[in-house]
């Protein structure tokens, strides 16, 4: 039976399931460059060279290994733009029996595939995606008759599957959990690693080329471009960054520094969300430094914890609570994506660093995404449907099936608390413990109403107030509406006044649905 056989943009690994029974004598591999994957939104530039790329290397050494290739470029000829219009012409060139996929990372295509056996008229087979630790199914069985998720009790149930960081039945080191010591500042002076530099090979040039041209008025610089495009470079930085990060992941794995971008992380989400690594290898890899005494438990177990944790949790969520999942906003949030978040212009200096790292990098790391750009938009009412697209378009490793629990569940708490017990909300003191940015910024972490007020003081008691029906009743919040109600009622006032009239403001600015080419080019 001949078998054409799809392979998506985050599908770029060997074994992959589809693979699976390949007959190169036989068989055909379909990869299709196609416009609506790289415009469904309007992807940071760098993100798109990535994937292409990465597209163009994993299908090269398919090729040198023999397996028969059919490639499609997005400016070949005849390119019909869509991943059911390429298909529809592959079966005619290939005239295969039937068509077999692994099953997608986003909703959005898994609905479309529905239709492909009836606009093919062929058989359509969906393969299971192994690539996870966790698969679907048990994941609704651990979810099955819960009241709630917590992801805490979901990763010491993969611990104990896994056997990771397990002695027997405890946990190595006998806790479960080290994340009380992993929130250090980082001290002044202190030097992240070098990282390596993966320049451009001629594959990658073409590539950027083309995107250039082409997607002009997409957010994200292209020049800097950095990242691995090949299983092997990427195993290589996964090496460099347990031998010369991980020691200190733990420690720093909530600091943020001005001009730092990368500090201790791994910068390996988008070869884990594309396929060129595999969690499991990354999990293990962790494990044997600290086997070996190279890296402290508190790094291995905080690191693990991010991977075995919260990457496949936020997975099961999404395919447990999808398609509702994205539609649910429990806090009425309706104010327009500020025109900031695209352009960077901001007298806040802790936004526009995290921007501007974003702009340049397509990288940002967990705590700017969680507690800068994402404790904005909470606090601010940002629409959640607005700022799901804003996270999904900016980062080297977005796809919907990681931000949208990320930014819905976590940073916007649209979906009632089903992912985080509450709201992750915070006031300039945080940011100002966690990072630098306070230092250089013109307004004052210190000051709490009047001239100099960091904005994120007067947001946050605006936020409880406002949200007051839907969160007081939760006791995780009960030390802050304490607070709030204790106030004098006339500082309260200034607080909401000065906030309602920040908001104003900011409502006055330039609507940001539009992407304008000229900031970008
Ligand atoms: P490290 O900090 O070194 O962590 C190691 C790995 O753990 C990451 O590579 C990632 O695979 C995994 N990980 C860590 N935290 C999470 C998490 N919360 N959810 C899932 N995996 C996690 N991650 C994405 O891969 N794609 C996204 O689109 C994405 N959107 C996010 C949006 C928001 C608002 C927030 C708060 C987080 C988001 N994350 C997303 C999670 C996290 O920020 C990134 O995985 C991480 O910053 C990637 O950088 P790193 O490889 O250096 O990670
Ligand atoms: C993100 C992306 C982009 C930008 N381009 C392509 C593409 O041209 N061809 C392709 O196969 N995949 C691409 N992808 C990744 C897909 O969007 C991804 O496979 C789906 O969203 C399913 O997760
Ligand atoms: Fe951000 Fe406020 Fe600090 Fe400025 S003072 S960097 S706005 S937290």
């Amino acid at each position: 039976m001949k078998t054409l056989v799809l392979v998506l943009g985050d599908q770029l690994s060997r074994d992959l399931a589809s693979l699976d029974g390949f007959d190169p004598a036989r068989d055909v591999v379909l990869m299709v460059e196609v416009a609506e994957e790289t415009t469904y939104v309007r992807h940071h530039r760098q993100k798109i060279a990535f994937i292409l790329s990465a597209m163009r290397h994993f299908a090269e050494a398919l090729r040198l290994e023999g397996l028969q290739v059919d490639y499609v470029r997005l400016d070949d000829p005849g390119n019909s733009g869509s991943f059911t219009g390429e298909l529809k012409r592959a079966v005619l060139r290939h005239a295969p029996d039937r068509v077999v996929v692994t099953e997608p990372g986003e909703w959005r295509v898994r609905r479309m595939m529905d239709d492909w056996p009836q606009q093919l008229g062929l058989p359509v087979v969906i393969r299971e995606d192994d690539r996870f630790l966790c698969s679907r199914s048990d994941f609704r069985a651990w979810a099955d008759g819960r009241k709630s998720y917590r992801m805490e009790f979901f990763y010491r149930e993969m611990r104990r599957r896994t056997g990771l960081l397990m002695e027997g039945d405890d946990p190595a080191g006998r806790r479960w959990n080290f994340d009380a010591e992993n929130r250090k500042r980082l001290p002044p002076g202190t030097r992240p690693p070098e990282r390596l530099r993966f320049e451009p090979d001629a594959v990658t040039d073409e590539v950027i080329a083309l995107v250039a041209a082409r997607f002009q008025d997409h957010f994200g610089d292209l020049d800097g471009f950095n990242w691995a495009v090949t299983r092997e470079d990427a195993l290589a930085a996964l090496a460099l960054f347990v031998e010369r990060a991980l020691p200190r992941f733990g420690d720093y794995q909530d600091a943020m520094a001005q001009d730092e971008p990368f500090l201790f992380h791994a910068l390996i989400s988008p070869y884990l969300n594309a396929g060129l690594l595999l969690p499991r290898e990354v999990c293990l890899a962790a494990k044997r430094a600290w086997r070996a005494g190279t890296a402290p438990l508190n790094a291995v177990e905080g690191f693990i914890r991010q991977i075995l944790g919260w990457r496949e949790y936020v997975r099961g969520i999404y395919w447990l609570e999808m398609p509702a999942y994205a539609e649910t906003n429990r806090l009425g949030a309706d104010r327009p994506l500020p025109w900031f978040y695209w352009s960077g212009e901001t007298a806040m200096n802790c936004l526009a660093c995290a921007i501007d790292d974003t702009r340049r990098h397509a990288y940002a790391h967990h705590i700017q995404r969680l507690m800068v750009t994402g404790n904005f938009a909470l606090l601010a009412g940002v629409r959640p449907a607005e700022i799901e697209e804003w996270y999904l378009a900016v980062y080297a490793d977005a796809y919907e099936w990681v931000e949208l629990p990320n930014v819905h569940g976590m940073v916007m708490f649209a979906d009632g608390g089903l992912l985080a017990s509450k709201p992750y909300a915070a006031s300039g003191a945080y940011i100002d413990r966690m990072s630098n940015y306070c230092e250089a910024c013109v307004y004052d972490p210190a000051i709490k109403t009047g001239e100099g007020a960091c904005p994120f003081n007067l947001l946050y008691w605006h936020f409880l107030s406002e949200n007051r029906a839907a969160l007081q009743n939760n006791p995780r919040m009960a030390m802050p509406y304490r607070t709030l109600d204790r106030m004098n009622a006339a500082r309260r006032e200034t607080i909401l006044r000065e906030a309602g009239a920040f908001l104003a403001a900011l409502d006055s600015g330039e609507p940001v649905q539009r992407v304008q080419p000229d900031l970008f080019g």
